[in-house]
């Protein structure tokens, strides 16, 4: 059994995320997806809203289980037993950004790092983008799944209220 990781602060999940975590279930027995519940970056959705869309977004992926996490991915790593953090990139901006936390996270552990190249089509979805362009009343339809659309409509209406 080759356990990966995939983790991610998911705030929320986007079509970007999505590609990274069906295309790790094919090349892994399982994958984990794990929520950061720390986070530096401004929050939209609950850890648990989060999770909870992960969960509803990859109920197609049976290998495919979701669980947050605090402190050090590769702590969580050892506790399951997983081989592989495997990581989206975007472009080189990604790739500067996950390099020495790649580095980081072997010098602390025999944890590999894999880095998935993400598809074209996504390579301008963020969390943060999406969060910006609903908030100002934009249309991300095509850009995350449905649920994550309907989710966020409804957060960015309350928010206005
Ligand atoms: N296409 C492809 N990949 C994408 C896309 C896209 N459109 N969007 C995002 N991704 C990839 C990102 O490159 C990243 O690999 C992953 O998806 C998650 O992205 P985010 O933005 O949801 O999550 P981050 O980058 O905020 O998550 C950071 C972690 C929580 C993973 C990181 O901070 C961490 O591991 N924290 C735990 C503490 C720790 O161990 N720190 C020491 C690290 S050395």
């Amino acid at each position: 059994m080759r356990r990966a990781v995939c983790p991610g602060s998911f705030d929320p999940v986007t079509n970007g995320h999505l590609d990274i975590i069906e295309r790790a279930a094919r090349l892994f027995d399982e994958v984990v997806v794990a929520v950061g519940a720390n986070m530096s970056k401004n929050r939209l959705f609950e850890p648990d809203e989060r999770i909870a869309m992960l969960e509803e977004v990859t109920a197609h992926l049976p290998s495919v289980r979701v669980s947050g996490f605090t402190g050090l991915i590769v702590e969580l790593c050892q506790e399951i037993d997983a081989v592989a953090i495997v990581k989206g990139l975007r472009g080189s901006v990604d790739y500067e950004y996950e390099l020495p936390m790649a580095q980081m996270n072997r010098h602390l552990t025999t944890v590999e790092t894999v880095f998935l190249p993400g598809a074209v089509g996504n390579a301008f979805v963020s969390s943060s983008l999406i969060k910006e362009v609903a908030g100002l009343g934009g249309d991300v339809a095509g850009l995350v799944p449905e649920p994550v659309r309907a989710r966020l409509v409804e957060r960015v209406n309350r928010q206005r209220q």
